[in-house]
């Protein structure tokens, strides 16, 4: 048996494992986490809460790419993320005025298409092509609650694929933008996507799984 020893089962199957994750990138039914920055010269109460906000982005359906906004746990803070602006000077989102879905997101968030200028939007040639602003109730939620509290999310089903939407915010041609509220003493701030965000390629993790076993096969020898 080629894995007959002791210990080399486990080689193997963490080495299969690598290739299945990097044939399931390959084949688009993935997904990928991208982070926010801050916007430099405007609002500084919030510039140390960028690490807390990301967005997972993965293929939802055939047609349709889902994007939940997330807000990472942090005990004891009141902020809420209040609005969700995008970019999409690529145009490879469609769908944006019925996006947003309860059904894919915390219970009790309620965002609704609302065109509204990005604040710090244009300190860095932010063009909104959508946006979605908490709302105030509804009847699933009150004020503040409606937005994204730390340790919730929020989702938006677009029509597009996680490819075209994974290489345009790596060229800067999609951008996603968030404004933060209630911050310490009542602040805001607002955060963008990178301009340039790094997307792994799903050839090179392939190649890298299939290197890790061939050389694997060759100390076999
Ligand atoms: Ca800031």
């Amino acid at each position: 048996m080629f894995f007959s020893e002791k210990g080399d089962d486990d080689v193997y199957k963490v080495l299969v494992g690598a290739a299945v994750v990097a044939g399931c990138v390959a084949s688009g039914a993935s997904a990928a986490t991208v982070g926010f920055e801050n916007i430099a010269g405007g609002d500084t109460v919030g510039d140390s809460l960028a690490g807390q906000f990301s967005l997972n982005i993965e293929t939802f359906s055939l047609t349709q790419v889902l994007v939940e906004v997330i807000s990472a746990v942090n005990t004891g803070a009141n902020y809420f993320i209040g609005g969700i602006y995008v970019d999409d000077s690529a145009d490879v989102l469609g769908g944006e005025e019925t996006s947003f879905s309860a059904a894919e997101s915390s219970p009790g968030n309620l965002f609704e298409y609302d065109l509204k200028n990005f604040p710090q939007g244009n300190s860095i040639g932010f063009t909104e092509t959508a946006s979605y602003i908490r709302q105030t109730g509804g009847g699933i939620c009150t004020a503040n609650a409606c937005g994204i509290q730390p340790g919730e999310y929020a989702g938006f089903l677009f029509d597009g694929s996680l490819d075209d939407v994974l290489a345009a915010l790596g060229d800067g041609s999609l951008a996603f933008g968030l404004h933060v509220q209630s911050i310490g003493d009542g602040g805001s701030d607002s955060y963008v996507t990178p301009s340039q965000v790094p997307v792994p390629a799903a050839g090179v993790l392939l190649l890298a799984a299939l290197g890790a076993f061939g050389l694997f096969r060759s100390r076999r020898v």
